[in-house]
């Protein structure tokens, strides 16, 4: 079945206009769910069921998930409002801690491809007479269709994480893209400096942001430096030559509990061999590239970098200004680039690079201030906890971001190679437990003016 066939054969210029949104999401839809079951081509029903780490779902929990997290919100949802705790058991995350998933009875890969084409099908019905002007708050500008796309991609990411930690044979990808080479960056210095003032963050976008980046608000901020890259595996391999993983005045009470009960003296995934430190990327193995970002790296580690550094990390407040502020024209930039939309050219984004790239690699992933890479390669952890901004109103449900706003979680932004385009921005905001390591997490630095 395709949409156009199927829409009403609108003459007024609002229905065209709305023919043409229809269109473009059932292409995004399709898209999306092709890259997903591209991820697990190279999987068995072993590697699909199996609990690769405690940290992580099954992938065929993650395939589950996606399909019914549409099911509730393109079909069920749009039949007349429902609650997310409606969520069938099976995939409902607050029913099932991530650690035990591995227990619960789940489908064979063909036995659910099916499920998520049937629930597709029915999406595409619904959407066929979708009215994105004077239908619920939810069908406004198509934004549910948008946070249905973006859950999407930020499974697939998570499925990259748990493909990292994969047990038995590494994961090989089904298709490898190329990354540039480095190249040395333009600015001289290590750091630039924020002038401060007023400038504007979040957004007020409400068809596709998540409820989190709105409103769009003033903050003030006193004049800093930041890093113009993320910390390198060179920079980082200096810190604990220097002793770093040792130096108790570096770390936090915190930081420091956690690192004598975790027991570690380098990042996730590097192994010392006679020849020295080697990084591991999925089936990739090779000696430590000075000049890709560090990566897997906690907020504990990236914490204790920074003050080794004569540093601190920036506050989240502090990164969206120096990755989109514009102060020649007193505006915010959508991407760091400019406004036009992600292409590869631009930044390390999309999956299929499987690697970080080298510093300097994408010369035009430059923010209006000189900091290079905000967006693609690493999340960059920040100091800040995840709160709602001023204003805040949930939308549309408390359980994607307002169950998590505390002091638990650190605020990580800007994306990392394995995030689709589609799930990230300036304004942008992730989170994860400071102790969490199984991320594309790594950092830069700031520092008061
Ligand atoms: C925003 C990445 C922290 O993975 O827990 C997926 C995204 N929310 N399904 C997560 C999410 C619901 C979320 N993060
Ligand atoms: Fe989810």
């Amino acid at each position: 079945m395709t949409i156009m066939r199927t829409a009403p054969a609108g003459t007024g210029l609002a229905e065209r206009v709305d023919n043409a949104l229809r269109a473009t999401v059932a292409a995004e839809l399709a898209e999306a769910r092709d890259r997903t079951l591209r991820l697990v081509t190279p999987l068995d029903e072993d590697d699909l069921h199996r609990q690769h780490d405690p940290l992580m779902s099954p992938i065929m929990w993650d395939l589950g998930h996606i399909a019914a997290f549409e099911d509730l919100w393109l079909t069920r949802n749009l039949s007349g409002l429902i609650e997310f705790s409606e969520m069938p058991g099976l995939y409902n995350p607050f029913e099932h801690p991530r650690r035990v998933r591995g227990t619960l009875a789940l489908p064979g890969l063909t036995e659910a491809r099916q499920t998520m084409a049937e629930i597709r099908g029915a999406v595409l019905e619904r959407l066929a007479t979708a009215d994105f002007e004077a239908g619920p708050a939810l069908l406004r500008e198509a934004y549910v269709y948008r946070m249905v796309l973006q859950h999407e991609y930020q499974h697939d990411e998570t499925i990259l994480q748990t493909l990292q930690l994969k047990q038995g044979q590494p994961y090989r990808p089904p298709e490898r893209r190329a990354l540039p080479a480095g190249r040395p960056l333009t600015t001289a210095a290590d750091m630039v400096r924020f002038p401060g003032g007023a400038v504007e963050l979040g957004t007020d976008d409400r068809s596709a942001a998540y409820d989190n980046e709105r409103p769009r608000h003033t903050a003030r901020l006193a004049p800093f430096w930041i890093d113009v890259a993320p910390v390198t595996n060179a920079g980082y391999l200096a810190f604990m030559e220097a002793g770093g993983y040792r130096r108790r005045e570096l770390w936090s009470d915190q930081g420091w509990r956690w690192l004598e009960e975790a027991g570690v003296s380098a990042p996730k995934h590097w192994s010392r061999t006679a020849d020295g430190w080697t990084t591991r990327t999925m089936d990739l193995v090779r000696p430590l590239d000075p000049a890709r970002p560090v990566c897997h790296v906690c907020y504990h580690e990236a914490e204790a970098y920074a003050r080794f550094a004569g540093k601190r990390l920036p506050t989240e407040a502090e990164w969206e200004a120096a990755a989109s502020w514009d102060p020649a024209t007193g505006a915010a930039r959508r991407y760091p680039w400019g406004d036009e939309p992600w292409t590869p050219e631009l930044a390390n984004l999309d999956q299929l690079g499987f690697d970080t790239a080298p510093v300097g690699a994408y010369p035009r992933n430059l923010s209006p201030l000189g900091c290079y890479g905000m967006i693609g390669d690493v999340w960059e952890w920040t100091a800040s906890d995840l709160h709602g901004y001023p204003g805040f109103e949930p939308f549309p449900y408390r359980e994607y971001s307002e169950a998590f706003f505390g002091t638990e979680y650190k605020v990580l932004r800007g994306g990392s190679w394995a995030t689709r385009p589609g799930a990230v921005r300036v304004t942008f905001r992730n989170w994860d437990y400071p102790i969490r390591r199984q991320i594309f997490s790594g950092f830069r630095c700031a520092r008061d003016a």
